[in-house]
Order: structure tokens, then sequence, then C-alpha cells
């Protein structure tokens, strides 16, 4: 049988809840890999702590982060999902990309200077500095072909492509270059309060971002308070209506429906009608979501176990990857 392209992605365990713009731009892509690739899919609580962190929280966040995961329908028996920080490999060959990145070219990192700008000039970390690095090794260390993200990311996509390439010249063909894999039309989704800014759970306001596991009635509520556009034409135009064009990606995504034939069920209808049968679709979509993500949280061994098997296949593709590159660098090999 031939074998089949890797995959690899990452969320981070940052929040109590996934955001709609996690799940539509990146985690319905993990899940659709998983018929296709070999998959590898990790909470990255590593890139947690570039922002400052509640220990408790961090852990009930990792353990919700896996169990909302499987809930989006992430099947261990067809991917693997693992905890970053149980395979630390990944802090290991983060160190080796660090010693292969120019400053300048860290510095040019688009995420870490709106992410600093956040954390205030003074208090961002050089782990939030050096996170993308983190991110190269993370993708390096398990050949991944494909690497689902949103739009957000590409820019990470592009240096570990880079760094991939500088370690091969440098030192001989030793990692698999990989490409971003990013559906355009989801790639970015929208606040729901400022179309102009992409749906985030810092950047946000509360009635802008919509939480997967927010109460089913709050959410409807959300989306029908969405900002819309002047005129009452449902039509997709993200430059001249892009509250609108927002909604109908969301509705197009979540239920399978085209958007032209969307355009022409709403004709003349006005905005509130799409509004109201998205706030439908939304609670159709979350309230199974929610409870299977309760039942895996309910039942902490199971969870564990999966991830504890998660685990130990991701940390024999990354201890074979990462040998191999300590080898070409000229580290020494430990007798044991
Ligand atoms: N609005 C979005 N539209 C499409 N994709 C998105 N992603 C995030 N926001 C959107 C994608 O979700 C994946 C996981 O991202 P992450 O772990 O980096 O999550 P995050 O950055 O913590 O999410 P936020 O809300 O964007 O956080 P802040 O506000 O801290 O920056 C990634 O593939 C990402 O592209």
């Amino acid at each position: 049988m031939a074998t089949r392209p890797r995959a690899l992605s990452g969320i981070q365990p940052t929040a109590g809840s996934f955001h709609l713009g996690n799940y539509l731009g990146a985690i319905r892509q993990y899940v659709a890999l998983q018929e296709t690739h070999d998959a590898f899919y990790m909470v990255v609580d590593l890139h947690a702590i570039t922002i400052p962190q509640e220990p408790a929280d961090l852990r009930a966040n990792t353990r919700l982060a896996a169990a909302q995961l499987l809930a989006a329908g992430l099947d261990p028996q067809r991917c693997t999902l693992f905890i970053q920080s149980h395979v630390p490999e990944h802090a290991q060959l983060g160190w080796v990309m660090n010693c292969l990145t120019g400053f300048g070219e860290a510095s040019r990192m688009t995420q870490f200077k709106d992410k600093s700008a956040k954390q205030g000039a003074d208090r961002a970390t050089v782990g939030l500095f050096t996170y993308p690095i983190l991110q190269v090794a993370d993708i390096l260390l398990y050949q991944a072909d494909s690497v689902p993200v949103g739009e957000d990311q590409r820019q990470h996509v592009e240096l570990t492509r880079d760094l991939a390439e500088r370690f091969n010249t440098r030192f001989g063909s030793t990692f698999t270059i990989p490409k971003p894999h990013i559906v355009k039309e989801v790639a970015k989704i929208y606040d729901l309060q400022d179309p102009s800014i992409k749906m985030s759970k810092s950047a946000s306001t509360p009635k802008g971002l919509v939480n997967l596991l927010d109460d089913p009635k709050v959410t409807a509520k959300k989306i029908k308070s969405a900002v819309t556009d002047t005129g009452t034409e449902i039509r997709f135009d993200a430059q001249g209506k892009p509250g609108i064009s927002n909604l109908l990606t969301i509705y197009s995504t979540l239920t399978g429906a085209d958007i032209a034939d969307l355009e022409q069920r709403y004709e003349g209808k006005g905005y509130g009608a799409l509004k109201v049968d998205l706030a439908d679709a939304m609670v159709d979509f979350v309230t199974p979501f929610r409870s299977r993500t309760q039942e895996y949280l309910d039942d902490p061994e199971t969870l564990d176990s999966i991830l504890a098997e998660g685990a130990e296949k991701a940390r024999a593709v990354a201890a074979e990857t990462l040998a191999q590159a300590y080898d070409r660098i000229g580290f020494l090999p430990a007798k044991h």
C-alpha cells in the first residue's frame, strides 16, 4: 500500500473553548485530512506558556482542548492526537532551529508583532518571540507534507520551509519541505461585531466571538445581533458587504449549501431571515458538539489513554527525526 502524505497541525489550550474561527479555519480541515493523510494533531501547551497561564487553568484547558478535538471528529483510529509537552523532542529540535534562524528573520513575524503589542512591549517574553521557531520544529519533526492552518499562520509555514531548506542545504537532506493547507473560503473568519478584524479570543469583544462551548442560546443571540452592512441585499461581496459575506461563509460551511444557492434562497428576504436560519444552524451544530465534549471530559481514563497512545506514536516518529538531525549537525552520540 502506498504510504499516505503526512499532515501536522496544533492548537493552543489557551481558552475555555475553541471559537468558530478555530473550527472553520483549522479543525474542520484536521478532520477531513485524517481520511487522506497520516495525520498528527497536537494540543500545543508549550506554545500556550508564551503568554502567562494559571497552572490549574492550563491543565484544565489542555484536557478541554483534546476533548473538543475529539468531539469535532478526530478519530484516534485514524489520526494521532497528543499533547506537545509529552513529546520532548519538540523543545530539543526547537533549540536547533533557533540556532539556524536570523534575528532579523524572526523579527519579521507579524504574529509576534500583534501578540507582543497586546502584551505590552515590556511584558512580551523571548518565548513569544521565538514561538514561530518552535512551530518550525513541530512541523519538521513529523516530516509533514501538509499543514492545515488559517491564513494567520501562513507566514510561519513559510518560515518552516525556509529553515528546512537551510538545514538540508547545510547538513544534507533531512527534512520534508511542507506546504500550508489553507482553505481560501474559510482561511479568515471575521469578528461578528467588526468584520474588518479576524475572530480571535484576544482581539474580539465577547459579542464578536462565537465560542463553541457557550450556551447555544447565547450563540444564537450573537448571530442575530451580528453587524451587517448598509442595504438589504444578501449578496457575497467581501469588500462591499463584509458583515453579510462573513455570515454567508459561516452558513455555507456549516450546512454545505453553496453561497450562490443561499443568495438565491434569501433574495428579497432581508438580513433578519438569514440570521434566524444561521442561528438555528449554529445551535444544531454546537448542541451535540458540547455534549460530546462533556462525554470525553466525564471519562478522563479514556481521554488519558487516547493521549498516552498518541504521545507514544508521535514520539516514535519525532525521536527518529531528531536523532537524524542531531547526527547531521555533528553532535556526538550518547553511549548508553
Ligand atoms: N478567525 C480565524 N479564522 C480562521 N482560522 C483561524 N484560526 C484562528 N483564528 C481564526 C486558526 O485556528 C488555528 C488554531 O490557532 P491557535 O491555536 O493559534 O489559536 P489562537 O491563535 O490562540 O486563536 P486566536 O483566537 O487567533 O488567538 P489570539 O487571539 O491569541 O491570536 C490556527 O490554525 C489558526 O490559523
